[in-house]
């Protein structure tokens, strides 16, 4: 990047060096004796727009196509995807609406709206989840969204009146082209609403291992409101919700369409006054490298007593996790999860096996490392027989301890 990709700025500023890293969802075949790419993983802020981006971009052909994360292998997304087409349906007055989903996944919000009454198109890159969706009965196209696609969409099937982009717009390079087919494609009363993490609570939390090549942006209210405003697009709503260890939920319409609440404002000047300046960035800096370190201090201490430790959630952010902080199949013996595509595959550059979750109980490690830590309350809530038999989680963000 020598470019904002917002603002266009050529103030860039490194403030995070994770060293070069695999791609986080490259999870490879058993056999393969192929040496996984690694890229370079540094953050740079636009000293102009504020905002927080990856130096560099891998295409989004290599990282998208095959993908094997899927939304409903967490069944709390589920919940929390269920939550948010209620909300659609309270926010809109149109009895049927024509809801669009960029990055759709495997269309579990788009089910769940369909099943209240909406017409849905799904629009996904991966091709094995679009196929899938489809087959489900959510119509998805096969497709990266933009401008293009946009215009072609609008011809072909109208105005959205909902569209939706949920832990999307980070991966996203052309980002303003993307804004662009959104204020294409929506009706003149329409709404869109975005999920993303917020960069706020990645700071504040440490939460370093949400840092991969997927994410290019960590996303802010400030600079998005500035691309959103060259379409005449205003966020109207907002609303700071717990996914993936904080994120913020923004609901846009047309500028002058809709009264702009008082948690915009209220949120804006929060913003403004926690990023102001290099100093919080230098700060989450010393605070990632220890970070790193007390995990690692953690790891190699309870291995010395002998210890047997696995791992929970074979998650984009492990693979972040586990390169930075140098733990590999010596340090943990599997990475339990519930994805079947994730399954009989190994991790990127670390290469642990992922097996079934049931393999926590199974084969009865004496502590699981917490890759998936997002979920912790859920996943210790359903975890007791492994809890009973004396196992026990190490969660490692913001600092490694032992839960419960
Ligand atoms: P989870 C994803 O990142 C991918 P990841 C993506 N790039 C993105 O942008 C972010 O989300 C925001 C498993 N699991 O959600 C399922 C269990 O095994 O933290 C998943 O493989 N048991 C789009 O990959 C993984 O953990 C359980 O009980 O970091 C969770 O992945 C639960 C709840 C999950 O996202």
């Amino acid at each position: 990047m020598e470019r904002c990709r917002i603002c266009e700025s050529t103030a860039l500023w490194c403030f995070l060096d994770l060293g070069s890293t695999p791609l986080a969802n490259a999870l490879v075949y058993p056999g393969s004796d192929d040496r996984e790419a690694r890229y370079p993983l540094e953050l740079l802020r636009c000293e102009e727009c504020g905002l927080v981006q990856l130096s560099v971009v891998v295409r989004p052909e290599i990282l998208f196509r095959d993908y094997a994360y899927s939304t409903s292998a967490s069944f709390p997304m589920v919940e929390h995807f269920d939550g948010l087409a209620a909300e659609i349906f309270q926010r809109t007055t149109v009895a049927n609406p024509f809801v669009l989903e960029v990055g759709s996944n495997d269309g579990t919000l788009l089910r769940a709206v369909a099943r209240r009454g909406a017409r849905v198109l799904g629009i996904e890159p991966a091709t094995a989840l679009a196929r899938a969706a489809t087959a489900g009965g959510v119509e998805s196209l096969n497709l990266f969204f933009g401008s293009d696609v946009a215009r072609d969409l609008l011809t072909d099937r109208g105005p959205a009146d909902i569209m939706v982009a949920n832990n999307v717009l980070a991966h996203i390079d052309d980002l303003p082209g993307v804004i662009e087919g959104v204020a294409t494609l929506l009706s003149e009363r329409g709404i869109f609403v975005a999920e993303f993490p917020y960069v706020l609570d990645t700071l504040e939390r440490v939460e370093y291992d949400t840092v991969y090549h997927e994410h290019l942006s960590y996303l802010a209210l400030a600079p998005l409101e500035r691309a959103l405003a060259r379409h005449e697009l205003t966020v109207f709503d907002i609303e700071r919700i717990s996914t993936h260890g904080g994120s913020l939920r923004i609901w846009v319409a047309r500028a002058g369409a809709r009264q702009t609440s008082a948690a915009v404002t209220g949120l804006a000047d929060r913003e403004q006054r926690a990023v102001s300046g290099r100093g919080p960035f230098e700060r989450f800096a010393r605070e990632v490298a220890n970070s790193r370190d007390a995990l690692r201090a953690m790891m190699s201490g309870l291995r010395s007593e002998g210890a047997r430790i696995a791992g929970y959630g074979a998650t984009a952010k492990s693979t972040t996790l586990l390169t930075y902080c140098g733990l590999g199949a010596d340090a943990i013996e599997f990475i339990a999860d519930s994805t079947p595509a994730k399954q009989g595959r190994l991790t990127p550059g670390t290469r642990i096996p992922i097996v079934p979750e049931e393999a926590i109980v199974e084969r009865r490690p004496d502590y699981a490392l917490l890759l998936a830590w997002n979920y912790a309350e859920r996943i210790l809530e359903r975890s007791t027989a492994y809890l009973r038999g004396g196992g026990r989680f190490i969660h490692p963000i913001p600092y490694a301890r032992i839960i419960p």
